[in-house]
């Protein structure tokens, strides 16, 4: 089955948003395995936002993710990436249709309250960036009968 790592980004920790966004991908039927609070080191965020060195806004997106406490989740679920991207909306909150997570709540793109890894490789990476693997739990649950 497939994993996601999703990122409760500072911002939405701190606008008291984390319960609501991770209703939302629970209610859609996603299945949490690990989860936990962290503040993100520097040298962690810049190989986690690799791809962007060089960038304008890199130093900014550095300063942001590490500047307060986020929540990190790994969620599981038949195409759990394809799934976690549409319910988060695009990138800028200001172009994010409404109904998805940014789209609803969010208004700038260096504000935009979520992480959603944008594929199953990549996925699997960030995944072993934030958790060892005895801190994600393979676990039934009977309602996902009627899921799936
Ligand atoms: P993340 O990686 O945070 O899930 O966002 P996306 O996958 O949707 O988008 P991204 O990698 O292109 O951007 C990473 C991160 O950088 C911020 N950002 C992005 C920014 O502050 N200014 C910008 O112009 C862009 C493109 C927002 C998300």
């Amino acid at each position: 089955m497939e994993r996601s790592l999703v990122l409760i980004k500072p911002d939405a920790v701190q606008r008291a948003l984390a319960g609501q966004i991770i209703s939302r991908l629970e209610r859609k039927g996603l299945k949490i395995v690990a989860m936990k609070m962290l503040r993100m080191e520097k040298n962690l965020a810049r190989r986690h936002y690799a791809i962007h060195k060089g960038k304008a806004f890199f130093d900014d997106l550095v300063s942001f993710i590490t500047s307060n406490p986020l929540i990190a989740i790994v969620f599981q679920g038949e195409n759990a990436v394809q799934i976690i991207r549409q319910m988060m909306g695009e990138t800028d909150p200001a172009k994010a249709s409404s109904g998805t997570i940014r789209g609803d709540f969010g208004i700038d793109v260096g504000h935009n309250l979520v992480h959603g890894s944008d594929s199953p490789e990549n996925a699997c990476k960030e995944i072993d960036l934030f958790f060892s693997a005895d801190e994600i739990f393979d676990y039934d649950r009977e309602l996902d009968t009627w899921i799936y």
